[in-house]
């Protein structure tokens, strides 16, 4: 419970959202006092509703409310979270390269590829995504560029995740992801406690995620066969901030479920 005279900070999320996930890890490793604030990104699409759209113009999950500002985006919530003198360069390069890789493709590719029932689901979830966004521009004028701005995002999705395309970008993905994940082993072999300093900070943040989508993707033996990273790994999962934050390395189907159906 943060001081009655202190104003509260407001993390929106999505509990199996993968930039929440990091936003959330963030912040309970440095300890912040946050109230958590959930939005059901999936079934009831509330990330679209006008009131979110003007907290977060880019209609998606985490975003932080302070006192005096918001931020709309797992990076700023990062590096707000960890220091505000800015982080080094090591850290900046390795959190850099986890942003550049687009996991939401290595997650949709994975599952489309295997699930029949995601097979089914998502390309209507898409379509009525984008319909849903197209209905909110014609009835709310004044945000009207947001929404179609974020239709042609799913309207992409859905080329991308075209049923004929998926094995493909799942493979090109997966190639690229152990390709992070030989430089993060290299990284550690050396024995170093955290990726980028003496001290556990952004950097681990985000790799911690990383590796527990690898988990949820069952590709883990992928870290198992890189020794750094499998002690790396061990060490993160057992901090306390692990299970506090709710990061994800299994698929909670009865949770996700909930959320889609
Ligand atoms: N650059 C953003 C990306 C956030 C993002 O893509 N969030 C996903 C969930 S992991 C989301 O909001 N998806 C819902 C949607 O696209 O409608 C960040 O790092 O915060």
């Amino acid at each position: 419970m943060p001081a009655a005279n202190l104003p509260v900070i407001r993390l929106h999320h999505a509990p199996s959202s993968y930039y929440s996930m990091i936003a959330r890890l963030a912040l309970t490793e440095t300890g912040v006092g946050f109230e958590l604030v959930p939005l059901d990104i999936h079934r009831r699409m509330e990330q679209f509703a006008p009131a979110y759209a003007a907290l977060n113009p880019g209609l998606t999950v985490p975003t932080l409310v302070l006192a005096d500002r918001v931020l709309a985006d797992s990076r700023d919530i990062l590096d707000w979270a960890f220091d505000s003198r800015g982080p080094s360069p090591a850290t900046a390069d390795a959190v850099t390269r986890h942003y550049s890789f687009p996991v939401e493709d290595l997650t949709f590719s994975w599952l489309l590829s295997w699930n029949p029932m995601a097979r089914r689901m998502v390309p209507k979830k898409l379509a009525s995504a984008q319909a849903r966004l197209l209905a909110l521009a014609s009835t709310n004028p004044g945000l009207a560029d947001i929404y179609r701005s974020r239709a042609e995002v799913f309207a992409a999705r859905s080329r991308t995740f075209e049923p004929a395309a998926v094995p493909a970008l799942f493979e090109r993905r997966w190639r690229e992801a152990q390709a992070h994940l030989d430089w993060l082993d290299h990284v550690l072999s050396d024995g170093r406690q955290f990726i980028a300093s003496d001290n556990y900070g952004p950097a681990d943040v985000v790799w911690t995620v990383f590796l527990a989508r690898i988990r949820f993707i069952r590709r883990g033996v992928a870290i198992e066969q890189r020794p750094s990273l499998r002690r790396y790994e061990a060490a993160m999962r057992a901090r306390p901030s692990f299970k506090k934050a709710d990061v994800w390395a299994n698929i909670h189907w009865l949770r996700m479920l909930r959320q889609i159906v």
